[in-house]
């Protein structure tokens, strides 16, 4: 069955959080019926798949951009449901998407400063739009999975990092001794993305078997108000302009089980452009929460068009 019959339009909202572009649809979206949003997820990458390749890859997005699709939560106490996606799939959850989103939605004037929940196929979220537009996420419990893991990089040798989940799985790499630099981007896209390679060979892989997609490298800060700065490796090669949210919050989680950063004491994220995240973490019955604090900003409103007659209407897929 063809998924569309003419010509069909998306309204889509462009914002950028700490530079990294989060694109939502805000209508248009087929129906995914009236389950949970982790069900709607399932239909969405069964039967719709395209449209997720439409909205983010070329010719009309580009590798760096979050898509988001705006959904009917299945929880009634949550302002919105949302499932994230990107160039080559879905992502658990997302940190500077969900900041755009509160930020979209403040646009849309569908909500005003407080505390908001989200609903996301990896559980909820609780975000607050504060006074001066910034928001912050609480995120989903986040934890070390395994430290200090050791992985054999043709080319480069053995690297040591750990395993952690912050929304989606992280392999966390300080001792690398590359140049955490905006100048080298093209190096440290290739050191993650053999590190990715390799992890994926050595089946090293985060709880129950889960894919460690994202790759993420620290070093010293540039800026005097950060304490670390990182580069992301995300899981279509392409890299997170913001500090990124899940993985500040795996950051954070190895760090509270190292004993280097305690409950409430604030660490500053800088990502690879510069931006800032600030990120807390807080301990209620064994589980660890992280907050994350950013801007962002919306600088499109536009609609897609999506044309049958048109031979990469769903866009260039890898
Ligand atoms: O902010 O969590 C994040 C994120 C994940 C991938 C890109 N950004």
């Amino acid at each position: 069955m063809p998924l569309i019959s003419g010509i069909h339009r998306l309204r889509v909202i462009d914002s950028h959080t700490g530079g990294e572009p989060t694109r939502i649809i805000i209508s248009g979206a087929p129906d995914l019926g009236n389950g949970s949003v982790a069900s709607k997820l399932s239909v969405f990458r069964d039967k719709f798949d395209s449209i997720r390749s439409a909205v983010v890859n070329e010719p009309r997005g580009a590798d760096a951009i979050v898509g988001a699709l705006l959904c009917e939560p299945q929880d009634k106490s949550c302002t919105a449901g949302v499932i994230f996606f990107n160039n080559v799939g879905y992502l658990g959850m997302c940190g500077h998407g969900t900041i755009g989103l509160m930020v979209t939605l403040a646009h849309l004037q569908k909500l005003t400063p407080g505390l908001h929940e989200i609903e996301t196929p990896v559980g909820k979220v609780t975000a607050r739009l504060l006074e001066d537009g910034r928001v912050t996420v609480q995120n989903v419990p986040s934890y070390r999975h395994a430290a200090k893991v050791k992985v054999e990089v043709p080319g480069h040798g053995p690297v040591t990092g750990d395993v952690a989940w912050g929304g989606n799985w992280f392999f966390l790499v300080s001792d690398h001794g590359m140049d955490i630099s905006f100048s080298n981007i093209d190096r440290l896209t290739e050191f993650t993305w053999a590190i990715r390679k390799q992890l994926k060979a050595q089946n090293i892989t985060g709880r129950g078997g889960q894919e460690i997609d994202h790759i993420e490298l620290f070093g010293p800060p540039h800026s005097a108000e950060a304490d670390s700065k990182n580069f992301v490796l995300c899981p279509g090669k392409s890299y997170d302009r913001s500090p990124c949210g899940t993985g500040t919050s795996a950051k954070m989680a190895c760090l509270y089980a190292d004993g280097k950063l305690r409950a409430g004491e604030i660490w500053r994220q800088e990502s690879i452009v510069g931006s800032i995240f600030e990120g807390s973490i807080a301990e209620n019955k064994g589980d660890l929460h992280p907050s994350i604090t950013g801007s962002a900003f919306v600088n499109a409103d536009s609609e897609l068009i999506l044309d049958p007659q048109d031979p990469f209407c769903f866009g260039i897929r890898q």
